[in-house]
């Protein structure tokens, strides 16, 4: 599959500096920044800073150190906002919504990471 990436979306415009963030961690190839709308107490999105449209773009575009460090550093962001449990934390849910089943709004891959609340089951 052949990816078109869009320069203008919002997210490739935070990460050239054209728009402020809620910075939670940034790494070399990885941003975190808190989402604009939270959809719970804890609600931080991660993305890789290649341009990558959604998982499965970055899953086969991207490469293994950038993979690694941003899987490294959406684990990080969960310690620093003190969801991480086994370490005080009461737990997150990661998602990563893709293409138009999966109500993807912006076309530049993130994933999101929700915690501060109980969620309630999405999958039986
Ligand atoms: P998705 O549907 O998975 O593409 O979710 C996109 C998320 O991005 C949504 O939860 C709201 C968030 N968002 C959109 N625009 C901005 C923005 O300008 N700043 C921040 N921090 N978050 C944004």
């Amino acid at each position: 599959m052949a990816y078109t990436y869009d320069p203008q979306n919002i997210f490739a415009r935070i990460l050239r500096g054209e728009i402020p963030n809620n910075t939670v961690l940034e790494t070399e190839h990885t941003l975190a920044f808190h989402d604009i709308g939270p959809q719970a107490p804890i609600h931080v999105l991660v993305i890789p800073k290649g341009a990558y449209v959604n998982f499965d773009h970055f899953a086969t575009g991207a490469s293994a150190e950038e993979i690694a460090d941003f899987t490294r550093a959406a684990a990080e962001v969960c310690r620093i906002v003190g969801a991480t449990p086994g370490e005080g934390g009461g737990g997150y849910r990661t998602i990563s919504n893709a293409g138009e089943a999966g109500v993807q709004e912006v076309p530049h891959y993130h994933l999101h990471i929700l915690g501060g609340r109980v969620l309630g089951r999405m999958l039986q």
